[in-house]
């Protein structure tokens, strides 16, 4: 019973509601599994706070901004906060015996802490820093992480397991969203949560449980500079969308502002695919698997417009797939338009 002088109890509560102690709340359970998947949590975090404090001070700092001058294995142009948030994710898991295997948007292959992994059953899936090209302007950033069991011993270093696995297979994902405030938004499997971090006890702290997102909302997300690359049935739903009341379009060319938007407040997400990208832009193992495990967590939907994306399997380790994700309803309605086009072309087959 808290006295007039003491702390209310539900403010100490929720202040001591860290990340690592929500985990095991979540679990149930205090086994050697749930302390691993406790500790990976934790880790993510710290990663969090390092690429958080420098994006912080990064107009400050000489040589945090800007290009290195080299190309990734996307063919996109590397920044230095790319190839520092990489390398921050690799040294919060050394010597921590938990993930042996790193797979991120910055590395062809994956990465092997050599201590990790004869003990080490976890793979680390992430995008280090997702919408980079915002670094430089001030702009909202993330970073999307996944943790899957390693399948088998993987004796060939190729982690071709991998490429055996669909999306359901993720037993965490989440993403960091960089903003006025640094978001810590995950699950493993019961529920969405979001954490903020309180830069005074540099700790994330619990600021709301099970995030369930609306069945519908008036925001449709996508680059609509790409409508001349569209196939018709996308520009048939933009067309929609633009002589219909109650639609909005918002969309900051960094993916995780724009999904914890679209988990906020309801809508759709959209990437398709292009002429110049027809499998899309996405990256399926570290960006649009992990999104979709939580926004159907939250009651959303995900596809690449046609299948469940997270039924998809790779066929490698940096696959790109189109993305439909957000509020089942607005998701439907997008997959409708595929679905039409689908049956009017099956339809003029027929009569040839
Ligand atoms: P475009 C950033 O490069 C990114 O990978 C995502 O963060 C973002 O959603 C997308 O690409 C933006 O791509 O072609 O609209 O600039």
């Amino acid at each position: 019973m808290a006295t007039s002088f003491s702390i209310p109890e539900h403010t100490l509560d929720r202040d001591c509601t860290t990340l690592s102690r929500h985990v095991l709340q979540q679990l149930h359970s205090f086994s050697a599994d749930a302390q691993d998947l406790s500790a990976i949590m934790n880790r993510i975090a710290l990663a969090g706070k390092l690429i958080a404090r420098r994006l912080s001070r990064a107009g400050l700092m000489a040589d945090v901004l800007g290009f290195t001058g080299e190309i990734n294995v996307q063919g996109e142009s590397v920044k230095k906060m790319d190839v520092y948030a990489n390398e921050v994710f690799i040294s919060v898991f050394k010597q921590s015996g938990l993930v042996c295997r790193l797979a991120s948007e910055e590395m062809e292959n994956p990465y092997y802490i050599p201590e990790n992994c004869p003990i080490g059953r976890y793979t680390l899936l992430y995008d280090p820093i997702d919408g980079s090209s915002n670094v430089d302007i001030n702009l909202n950033v993330g970073s999307i992480f996944a943790i899957r069991q390693q399948q088998g011993d993987d004796l060939d270093g190729t982690a071709s397991d991998l490429l055996q696995q669909n999306g359901r297979q993720q037993i965490a994902a989440g993403y960091i969203l960089y903003g006025p405030s640094t978001l810590l938004v995950y699950s493993i499997g019961s529920g969405v949560h979001a954490f903020i971090l309180d830069p005074s006890l540099g700790e994330f702290i619990l600021a709301q449980e099970n995030i369930q997102i609306p069945a519908h909302g008036p925001i449709y997300s996508t680059n609509e500079g790409n409508f001349w690359q569209w196939d018709e049935a996308l520009r048939d739903y933009t067309r929609y969308v633009h002589r219909h009341e109650g639609y909005t379009s918002r969309y900051s060319g960094a993916l995780v502002g724009d999904i914890h938007r679209i988990l906020m407040q309801g809508g759709v997400f959209l990437y398709p695919g292009t002429v110049k990208n027809p499998e899309g832009k996405l990256r399926l193992l570290y960006e649009t698997a992990p999104l979709a495990f939580l926004l159907e967590q939250a009651g959303g939907k995900a596809s690449d417009g046609q299948t469940p994306l997270l039924d998809l399997v790779p066929s490698k380790l940096h696959q790109r797939t189109p993305l439909v994700i957000g509020s089942p309803e607005d998701v439907a309605l997008v997959e409708s338009f595929i679905q039409e086009h689908r049956r009017r072309a099956e339809t003029k087959t027929e009569k040839v």
